[in-house]
Formats: structure tokens, C-alpha cells, sequence
């Protein structure tokens, strides 16, 4: 498919990542975890980078985020990472032995195949639309009536049950699994500041992208954050990675107009 303003991409600059993704959240600098993983690496390794939109679900996987890099689309936010790491020469888990790198793709793993879909599970299934409109901006087209919201998230909720391999599970066993699993990156963070010591590496952004759904993105009533909250260790480290990466963070975050 041929984009609109793909032109004006290619333009944007010399070695300018244009990060396509979701629109700003109203607690949070996106809605999306893996926007904000892909945000907030070029932001910790100073890579010049525009956003755009509009376009989020135009890329080349049909998902969020990508990106146009030197007038070529990429998708995949962990392909982009590896891409950009190379063209730009660094290192995304820097000081990492084989070992710390082998816990780090467990983690990943873990994080991107459990985590984040319990997460989207709770979201769409478990918790109604009305429950996400004081974090999220306006979702749905002005045309469809408010009424509708639900239904349609009801809709997409139902779907995400079917092919979630957590969809069996009550809303309690899941935040039940979910606790468990956070627990074990609670354990290995420990009293560090990130997880493989004093230097932010790829798995801290991963899962900031994560916490900070969990955390700033979601109602009180999501019993995912109930159980988060109970690891303080986990709540301090999403405080400091957005303080370091985010001093703008209320700047950026979506205003009513
Ligand atoms: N492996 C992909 C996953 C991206 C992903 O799942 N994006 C979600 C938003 S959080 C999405 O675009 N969902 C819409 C869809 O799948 O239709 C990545 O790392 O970028």
C-alpha cells in the first residue's frame, strides 16, 4: 500500500526516524507498551526522531510501532531496536556478560509473551472501555455515539479472550499469574536501580513499557495493578526510568481541547 504523506517521511531528514505510533495517552506518553519500549530507546540513545499519528496501524505488520528510516518503513519495534543499533552503532544492553544476556531474553520473553497479553486481556476483557477515559485519549471516531464504546470494546474484548492463552482463566487467576510472574523480575531487580546494575539496558525499557500500562494506564479496579503495586522495587524502577527518559512527560501527555 502506498501511504499519503509517505513522501514527506522520506524527506524528514538524514538518518531522522519517523516512529509511527498510537496518539499520547492522558497519564502516560503512549497507550501502547511497545510505542513506548520504541520511544523511549531512542530517547535514552539520543536518536533525532519525529512522531507521527496518524498512521499507526499502516506499517509494514499492520501494528504498532514502526517506523521510516532514510525513506525505508520498518515494523516490528524489536526489529527496528536491532536495525537502529547498528546503523547507529550501539550497544542497547551495554556491559552485559552471555549469562546476563541470556537471563535478559528470558525476561523478554516472558514479558512479550505473558505479561503483555494477560495485560491486554484484562484491558479488553475484564475492564470496560468507560474504565480507561480518564488515561486514554478519545479512541473511537467523534461519529460513533458514545454507546457504542463499550459495545466495541466489549466486541474487540471477546476476541482477545478467544485466542488469548489465558482466556480460561478467572479475572482472579489471571492477575493471580500475572503476580507471579512479576514477582521473579521483582526478585532479580532487587535493591539495583536497573536490572543489571547502575546502566539502563533494554530489558528496563521493556519493562517500563510494560509497568507503565499497568501503573499510570490503568483504573484502579485493575487487579493486574493491585497485585503490581504490592512490589514496591517494581514501582520505583518505572518511577526512575521515566525520570531519567521523560522529564517532559506531563508536557507530552494528551490535553483535552
Ligand atoms: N511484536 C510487535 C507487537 C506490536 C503490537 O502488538 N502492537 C499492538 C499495540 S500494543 C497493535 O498494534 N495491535 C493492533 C493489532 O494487532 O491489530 C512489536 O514488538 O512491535
Amino acid at each position: 500500500m502506498v501511504l499519503a504523506k509517505q513522501d514527506e517521511w522520506n524527506k524528514a531528514g538524514l538518518d531522522v526516524v519517523v516512529l509511527h505510533q498510537f496518539g499520547r495517552g492522558k497519564k502516560a506518553p503512549n497507550i501502547s507498551p511497545y510505542c513506548l519500549k520504541l520511544e523511549t530507546f531512542l530517547r535514552v540513545h539520543k536518536i533525532n526522531y519525529i512522531v507521527e499519528e496518524d498512521n499507526a496501524l499502516n506499517g509494514p505488520t499492520k501494528q504498532a510501532p514502526w517506523i521510516t528510516f532514510n525513506g525505508v518503513n520498518h515494523g516490528d519495534s524489536q526489529g527496528c531496536i536491532e536495525l537502529l543499533a547498528e546503523k547507529f552503532n550501539v550497544d542497547p544492553n551495554p556491559g552485559m556478560s552471555d549469562e546476563d544476556k541470556a537471563v535478559y531474553e528470558s525476561f523478554r520473553a516472558v514479558l512479550e509473551d505473558r505479561l503483555i497479553p494477560m495485560m491486554a486481556l484484562e484491558r479488553f476483557y475484564w475492564l470496560k472501555c468507560d474504565d480507561f477515559k480518564e488515561v486514554t485519549p478519545p479512541i473511537f471516531p467523534s461519529m460513533i455515539p458514545s454507546f457504542m464504546h463499550n459495545f466495541i470494546w466489549n466486541h474487540i474484548g471477546k476476541g482477545t479472550k478467544k485466542t488469548s492463552p489465558f482466556g480460561k482463566l478467572t479475572h482472579e487467576e489471571l492477575a493471580n499469574k500475572s503476580l507471579k510472574v512479576m514477582k521473579s523480575l521483582s526478585q532479580f531487580l532487587g535493591s539495583k536501580r536497573f536490572f543489571f546494575g547502575d546502566q539502563m539496558t533494554l530489558l528496563d525499557i521493556i519493562v517500563h513499557g510494560f509497568t507503565t500500562q499497568v501503573y499510570y494506564m490503568s483504573p484502579d479496579s485493575s487487579k493486574i495493578k493491585q497485585n503490581y503495586e504490592t512490589l514496591q522495587n517494581m514501582v520505583d524502577h518505572c518511577k526512575t526510568v521515566k525520570e531519567v527518559v521523560y522529564p517532559d512527560w506531563e508536557a507530552l501527555l494528551y490535553k483535552e481541547k
